[in-house]
């Protein structure tokens, strides 16, 4: 038979949508399994080739609990408010009402085209006013609980555009839509502390089954820091300089002070014959971001302030620079430098000629991982030979050009202290600090609150109104949602207010709580918002009572499985267990953390390995896909080309091969047909009961590339089986139809139009969602194990098992999950010796 996989995609998806056969049952006696992926942006470009990575991982997830017997809820909607709509709005003069509604249509056809095993009647859009009222809702919440609040924040400008622009939007300091330099601007924002969560955020991971890269991830970015402020008399003036060290140990080894640019005290410090170029200085450094501020592969500038401080520790005087890779916004915007032991401190001492004192005795034994061979790497000389080499001027008292940032060792140059280890060293000297009134201990975190306002007119309007009398007042829950006004114009203004700002019939209002005139609050909401929540709304999507009920949400959360990209398990991931622990601790939902487990997977690439983009035309249409290859060549392709939490390639050469491999399992399907008409004798294979054991262990640990090469491998041994006998009669050799069946099984949550259409074809009764996921006999399936010892630079860090037939290429990635941490610095090279050892060279 020919394989037309049109009339089967077709078939088989009128199907499940008439018997509604991926309906998630609210309160089902069965156990619940909720299933997430990060709901897409409907962009004008339609889907990408990316998006079904996450989507078919998951619904192959899906379908395989179902057939576990799991109630599953694997949903999907639309996070439709953002910048690339209004942009495209405004340029093309039409509404992004009618823009998103649009884009939701492509994306859904194209969705559903690929077969996904979405419970639809949940669908959900950030946009729609029912929606958005709960946002609205919950941000009054947030304002009643007293987290909300206004504050002066600097925003994005660009003056020759005239808008405020997103932090996305400002690339290497210029604007991305007419390349001018974009200014600082000050103005009154909205924002969310966030910051009074930050412990529990922290805290919490620890019981989160998350990938050990995603913790890290949260970590860095809520960035715990322990250590001392210390103050710094200043020659000739009476203010004291505080700055934050996570390092006091190091007190006698700093050799001169950095204030960020913006400092209060940079103007009183500055020498009258320095004005002038501190002035310079600070405009110049108002125009980067902290990004560009702190990366340390940057070359450093600063300049001298003409003042002086006195170092505690060592009695010296102590020049005080201004530099912006110091941040105003961390610690106390100002530091000692150290340039012995830290990078930055370094790199900027070498450049200004400043003294480099080291406090710290290591002895000849540095530990590698610490030291940063950059500053020493001659041409030709090993790091051992070059820190040797190091090592000579440090004791002869020369300067020389690396810094050890970590390294803990013997206190040296630093009086009473010599001779302490480092730890020891810290709690001395927060002592001695304290003693002498100049210090104490201090934690800082690098979360910051959530600026949460926008000057745009696509996003949820903020439900607040101004009143002369009262304040900022609430919209009363009666009166939500507050709907962005449906107007022709809302271009952004010329003084940087909201679109919103413009429409004064729409903004002047009575106050709710006086009846007198009152204005509306015209910020919107970030993107961030609607998405903070979604995973609520799919549980009770219809509700007008309330954002979800209560006893649902009881039965749903927390989220069981949840995979999105790399770029969000940052952002996004921290502002929605954030936003969840709030609801929580007010009483709203059941469970203080919204995702039990988070996986993530890596992105597709072009072909050659580049990003795929538009203007680089390299961009590979899922529609000409669909139609050509049909929807489970696509999903099956998506699977096999690579380890799913890893980037790949996209391959032309790669989908039809594939294709081929579907059309084998028809032709196989077909040869079984003839051959049991036949009468041929049937017999149990190994291959089939080895099959379902590694497809069922491969999707449980999300290893979906095996799974597919485990399915070929089955298709490849029947086909040889069927088609030249090797049996000492000659006879062929037949699986039985409950063999077949298995295979078809596991197949389904791949290419579950083709696996349906075969069972169907060999006399199946049911289709094959409504079946259980097959077993295996164990004394069948059994496959040789295989231990592997690994080392990260020779040393041995762990040892994982394998089957003995595994490939070498998924040896290396399960020995890569056991020793993340390890290698966490990038791997160098990676070298196998076979069935005993993997070594990682980091
Ligand atoms: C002296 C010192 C010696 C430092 C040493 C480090 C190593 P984390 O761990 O990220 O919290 N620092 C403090 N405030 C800063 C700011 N506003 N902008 C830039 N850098 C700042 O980093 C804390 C360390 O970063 C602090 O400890 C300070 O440098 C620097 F061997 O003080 B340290
Ligand atoms: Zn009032």
């Amino acid at each position: 038979m020919q394989y037309d996989h049109k009339s089967i995609d077709h078939k088989w998806q009128a199907r499940w949508e008439r018997e509604q056969t991926f309906r998630a049952e609210d309160f089902s006696q069965k156990e619940k399994f909720y299933c997430l992926v990060e709901f897409p942006y409907p962009s004008g470009a339609g889907l990408h080739v990316g998006h079904p990575r996450s989507y078919t991982a998951l619904d192959i997830v899906a379908r395989k609990k179902r057939m576990e017997g799991k109630n599953v809820l694997y949903p999907i909607g639309w996070d439709a408010f953002g910048l690339p709509t209004e942009n495209y709005a405004i340029k093309t003069g039409r509404k992004p009402q009618d823009v998103t509604r649009e884009n939701v249509g492509t994306f859904k056809r194209q969705l559903q085209a690929l077969g996904l095993s979405f419970d639809w009647s949940r669908e959900i859009n950030t946009t729609d006013p029912a929606y958005y009222k709960w946002t609205q809702w919950m941000f009054l919440e947030f304002w009643k609980a007293g987290l909300a609040y206004k504050k002066k924040m600097p925003i994005n400008w660009c003056p020759s555009c005239k808008i405020g622009l997103a932090n996305e939007e400002v690339v290497g300091g210029m604007c991305e839509r007419c390349g001018n330099p974009v200014e600082k601007r000050e103005k009154e924002q909205w924002m969310i502390a966030i910051t009074k969560y930050a412990d529990r955020l922290l805290e919490d991971l620890k019981d989160l089954n998350y990938l050990e890269k995603i913790k890290k991830q949260q970590e860095d970015w809520i960035g715990k820091s322990e250590g001392a402020e210390i103050e710094f008399a200043v020659d000739g003036i009476d203010d004291k300089i505080n700055v934050f060290t996570t390092r006091p140990d190091t007190l006698f080894g700093a050799t001169f002070m950095v204030l960020a640019p913006e400092h209060p005290l940079v103007p009183k410090l500055s020498a009258r014959d320095r004005h002038h170029e501190v002035v310079h200085y600070i405009e110049k450094a108002a125009a980067k971001t902290d990004i560009e501020r702190g990366d340390v592969t940057k070359e450093k500038t600063g300049v001298f302030t003409g003042s002086y401080a006195v170092n505690p520790g060592s009695g010296e005087k102590m020049p005080i620079y201004i530099a912006d890779y110091v941040m105003m916004g961390y610690g106390t915007g100002a530091i000692m430098a150290v340039p012995a032991h830290d990078t930055r401190d370094c790199q900027f001492a070498q450049k200004k000629g400043l003294p480099i004192r080291f406090v710290i005795d290591c002895g000849e034994n540095y530990d590698e991982d610490y030291y940063l061979p950059e500053f020493a790497h001659l041409d030709g000389i090993s790091d051992k030979q070059a820190m040797q080499m190091d090592f000579e001027k440090i004791r002869k008292g020369e300067q020389i050009y690396f810094a050890y940032t970590k390294e803990s060792g013997q206190m040296m140059n630093s009086g009473e202290f010599d001779g302490l280890t480092t730890e020891e060293a810290k709690k001395k000297m927060i002592v001695w600090l304290e003693e002498k009134k100049i210090g104490k201990a201090v934690t800082h975190f690098k979360l910051r609150d959530w600026v949460f306002s926008r000057q745009r007119y696509w996003g949820e309007p903020i439900p607040l109104v101004h009143c002369a009398k009262c304040g900022w007042v609430a919209i009363p829950e009666t009166d939500l949602p507050v709907v962005l006004p449906d107007v022709e114009h809302y271009e952004p203004t010329e003084n940087g207010e909201s679109p919103l700002a413009t429409i004064t019939d729409w903004v002047n209002t009575t106050c709710p709580q006086c009846g007198g005139d009152a204005k509306r609050e015209t910020d919107t909401m970030p993107n961030w918002a609607g998405s903070s929540w979604y995973f609520l709304r799919y549980i009770d999507p219809k509700n007008d009572e309330a954002f979800a009920d209560k006893t649902k949400l009881d039965y749903w959360m927390p989220v069981d499985l949840y995979n999105g990209g790399m770029e969000h398990t940052t952002l996004h991931l921290l502002y929605s267990r954030f936003w969840n622990k709030f609801l929580h601790d007010r009483g709203f939902v059941p469970t203080s953390e919204p995702y039990q487990k988070r996986t993530s997977h890596g992105l597709v690439l072009a072909e050659d390995g580049s990003k795929m983009s538009k203007s680089k035309g390299n961009v590979v249409n899922p529609d000409k896909l669909v139609v050509e290859f049909g929807a489970d060549t696509v999903r099956v392709y998506e699977m096999f080309m690579g380890p799913f939490a890893e980037p790949v390639p996209w391959s032309e050469n790669g989908v039809i091969g594939v294709r081929r491999f579907l059309e084998k399992v028809v032709r196989y399907v077909d040869a079984w047909i003839e051959l049991k008409a036949k009468e041929t004798p049937e017999m149990e294979l190994p291959i089939i009961e080895k099959t379902v054991k590694k497809v069922t262990e491969d999707i449980e640990s999300m290893h979906f590339n095996t799974g597919v090469a485990a399915l070929m491998k089955c298709v490849n041994e029947l086909m040889e089986i069927c088609i030249t006998p090797d049996a000492p009669d000659g006879s062929i050799r037949l699986i039985s139809f409950s063999q077949l069946e298995k295979f078809l099984l596991v197949m389904c949550p791949f290419a579950p139009h083709l696996a349906n259409e075969l069972y169907e074809r060999i006399g199946g009764e049911e289709i094959l969602e409504k079946k259980s996921w097959p077993s295996w006999d164990a004394e069948l399936a059994k496959d040789e194990e295989l231990q592997i010892a690994i080392q990260v630079n020779g040393k041995l860090r762990g040892t994982v098992s394998v089957a003995s037939d595994a490939e070498e290429s998924v040896i290396v990635e399960k020995a890569k999950e056991v020793v993340v941490k390890y290698i966490e610095t990038g791997v160098k090279k990676t070298i196998y010796v076979k069935n005993r050892l993997v070594n990682f060279v980091v």
